[in-house]
């Protein structure tokens, strides 16, 4: 990320979580509601935990616009933790000389065990607080202006939920081709997972799903599963093929995996293409002269070919782990005493997949807008906007 550069601060129970944004052009218009409608998405789904009943989450502005629109310079947010009121003491920034009960058992699958080792901490907590998800409630907030910037340039970006546990949707934009008709309109498709508990697109998966988060829970265990997220609307040209680190598969792989708790990412049709032959696997490219413009009668490339958008629907995969902290704990070792015991139980979520594929979503959005500053250039939406209008034009050609 070097055109559209951001930071995040926080631990989960401390005061807040702070996110700074710089790239972003003059002239966006942005207001503090465009952003919690992005928030309240990311608190939802069938699974979430207790800290989502305390929370509202609410990013206030602090820095980079002016009478509703983007300055140039950079934008800094604020999210308080309304949680934090009960964790002034055990989470304070100052000297307590009160006792202070520390977490000593790592949980297997979580960076307590690693961590606590790397950076010294003998109470877990110090590691925790930072590795938790909450953290990504901020990168939703800066997410949300990626979003809103990408839409000026009439770029969408949704997600649902393929899978929870062996509730699987067979459903792909990798499967469509540019004259397909799939089964509900593909403009339908954001609002449709948003009326989902589990973000599912399909009604009878949906219910698996649910019933799979039940059982998980009745039986103090967790769940993973796997999202895509798609981007249509995309110019042909962003990202490239003459650097490792400016392929936008590379970029797009490394900022999903980033996310807490994801083990692996496809674009396209991804590990499956690996079980077929190159002629089944390759998009075919044809061009429709009455429209003057390219089409594919798939999309197994998700996208992408080369490193470089190539005009068809951007399809990114992700599957997550299943939440590491477990109500009814793994074997583990304190770390103080060397003894067998099992694992810290701290509060947490039963599976939150849905969550997760909101969060893909605005990671998604925030390597976009790199790209797009990266390949239009320019200081204001107006100046981007004119680069962006004539390339549009010239690429079909
Ligand atoms: C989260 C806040 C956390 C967890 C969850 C995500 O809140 P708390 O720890 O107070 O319950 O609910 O974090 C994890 C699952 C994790 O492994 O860290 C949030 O805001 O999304």
């Amino acid at each position: 990320m070097n055109k559209f550069r951001y930071y995040t601060a926080g631990e989960s129970h401390g005061p807040g979580l702070i996110g700074i944004l710089e790239g972003v052009p003059a002239g966006l218009e942005i207001s503090e509601e465009d952003i919690f409608l992005d928030l309240q998405r990311r608190q939802m789904g069938h699974g979430r935990g207790g800290r989502m009943r305390i929370e509202k989450d609410f990013a206030r502005i602090f820095s980079g616009i002016r009478f509703g629109k983007t300055l140039g310079s950079p934008i800094s947010m604020l999210i308080e933790n309304k949680d934090w009121k009960n964790w002034e003491t055990k989470m304070s920034i100052g000297k307590v000389d009160v006792d202070i009960q520390q977490v000593r058992i790592p949980r297997p699958g979580h960076a307590d065990f690693a961590g606590s080792i790397k950076y010294g901490h003998k109470d877990i907590r110090s590691i925790l607080e930072r590795a938790s998800a909450r953290e990504t409630a901020m990168r939703v907030a800066l997410g949300a202006v990626a979003r809103k910037f990408l839409t000026e340039f009439g770029i969408v970006v949704v997600s649902h939920v393929v899978q929870i546990h062996k509730a699987q949707s067979d459903f792909s934009v990798a499967h469509l081709g540019s004259n397909d008709t799939p089964e509900f309109p593909l403009e339908q498709m954001s609002a449709l997972a948003d009326e989902s508990s589990v973000r599912c697109l399909n009604k009878e998966i949906e219910r698996k799903m649910i019933a799979a988060i039940d059982t998980a829970k009745a039986q103090k265990d967790t769940l993973g599963g796997v999202f895509e997220v798609v981007a249509f609307g995309l110019p042909i040209g962003l990202g490239s093929h003459v650097h490792w680190d400016r392929k936008l598969d590379g970029r797009i792989g490394g900022a999903m995996m980033s996310i807490p708790g994801m083990k692996g990412v496809e674009i396209g049709i991804g590990f499956v293409s690996g079980t077929l032959t190159g002629s089944k696997v390759h998009d075919a490219i044809y061009y429709d002269d009455s429209e003057a413009q390219y089409f594919r009668s798939r999309n197994h490339a998700g996208g992408l070919e080369g490193g470089i958008s190539n005009g068809m629907p951007l399809v990114v995969r992700v599957a997550m782990k299943p939440i590491a902290t477990l109500m009814n704990p793994l074997d583990s070792v304190n770390m103080e005493t060397k003894k067998a015991t099992v694992a810290h139980i701290e509060r947490s979520d039963v599976c939150a997949v849905p969550a997760a594929s909101v969060i893909g979503e605005s990671v998604l959005c925030l390597v976009l807008a790199d790209a797009f500053l990266e390949k239009f250039g320019g200081d204001s939406i107006e100046e981007i906007r004119e680069r962006h209008d004539a390339w549009k034009r010239q690429s079909v050609k």
